[in-house]
């Protein structure tokens, strides 16, 4: 790691709280209108423009995806004034856009900032998980290992039976027979519609969230957001994408990955320091969703750092509501 508090100046961890806040809030003013696109142009919108009040030479390495497919926020566009610390940006604006279309639990508006050079350039593909939170001996969990192997070792290391496990799982075709290897070990599931970041986060407090390890394959660009997440908060992480075809494989090539088949560790998809910030915008397990009233917008937001392990829990009320317009 380089001179850390050179690259990212940590008045940068305030500031980043306003860009998710400000998408949060767009996203949340659509929340269970039925309308997808809607609520992530709104977020993208939003984030965008305070992503580029910020003092920073950022450039999004994951985002919206190519720039012939994202007219906003896409792969290699350039953020903020263009003074200050030279900085990578992956972003989700809206992790969850059906959650929020149909007003379920657990979407957020996401984004890191790293030092140049330190996430993982995921492509736009599949990415097989497992995470479990901190506090457990290194390498305790395996991507290779089978799911009753891992969810073994993990309940004697907490010192419970496997029954008193919960895994969580996104709710897909694909995981019928993961689902049914967790639910033959013993194990409980808490299958999910969408939304991994919070899945993985969740990782992180089991006594609030009811989850201890998430297994299964998501989205790649959100296999390293959640990565940059327990970097800052603790916990542990391993990754492979998952590419079906040329296409796939081409778009992998093309983000500067060579050996498809590679086993990543968390500190392989995000290296150096990163600030993770998520806000809450429909209600979930560790984030609540914006709440609107006559005379404020309240955000709950979580901000860590990496380098100095500090997690920050901000529940703001925004007074001016045409501010957020
Ligand atoms: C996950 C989930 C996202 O995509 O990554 C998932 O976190 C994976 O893709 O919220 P499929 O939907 O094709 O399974 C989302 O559900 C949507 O981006």
């Amino acid at each position: 790691m380089t001179d850390t508090n050179r690259v990212l100046d940590r008045v940068l961890t305030v500031e980043i709280a306003r860009v998710t806040e400000r998408a949060a809030v767009a996203a949340a003013k659509l929340r269970g209108r039925g309308d997808e696109v809607a609520a992530d142009q709104a977020a993208v919108d939003s984030m965008r423009k305070e992503l580029n009040a910020l003092n920073i030479q950022g450039t999004v390495v994951i985002g919206e995806g190519e720039r012939d497919e994202a007219p906003m926020l896409f792969i290699g566009e350039e953020v903020g004034t263009g003074t200050g610390p030279v900085v990578d940006i992956a972003l989700d604006p809206l992790e969850g856009t059906t959650l929020t279309a149909k007003a379920m639990p657990d979407a957020l508006a996401v984004i890191a900032i790293a030092e140049g050079g330190t996430l993982l350039h995921a492509p736009d593909v599949y990415m097989d998980k497992i995470a479990i939170g901190g506090g457990y001996e290194p390498g305790l969990v395996d991507l290779d290992a089978s799911p009753q192997d891992n969810l073994k070792a993990l309940a004697k290391a907490k010192g419970v039976p496997v029954s008193e496990i919960t895994a969580c799982i996104l709710d897909r075709a694909r995981h019928a027979k993961l689902i049914e290897e967790v639910r033959n070990s013993g194990a409980a599931i808490r299958l999910i519609t969408d939304g991994d970041v919070a899945g993985v986060i969740h990782t992180t407090d089991p006594n609030e969230t009811g989850i201890d390890i998430y297994l299964g394959i998501g989205g790649a660009p959100e296999g390293v957001l959640a990565a940059a997440a327990l970097r800052c908060i603790g916990g542990q992480m391993q990754a492979r994408l998952v590419t079906n075809n040329d296409e796939q494989r081409s778009r992998a090539a093309r983000m500067g990955i060579e050996d498809f088949e590679r086993k990543y560790n968390l500190n392989e998809l995000a290296s150096g320091d990163v600030m993770f910030a998520a806000t809450g915008v429909t209600d979930g397990s560790i984030l609540a969703g914006v709440k609107f009233d006559d005379k404020r917008i309240t955000t709950d937001t979580v901000v860590m750092r990496a380098s100095t392990g500090t997690v920050r829990w901000i529940k703001a009320q925004h007074s001016f509501l045409g501010k957020f317009d």
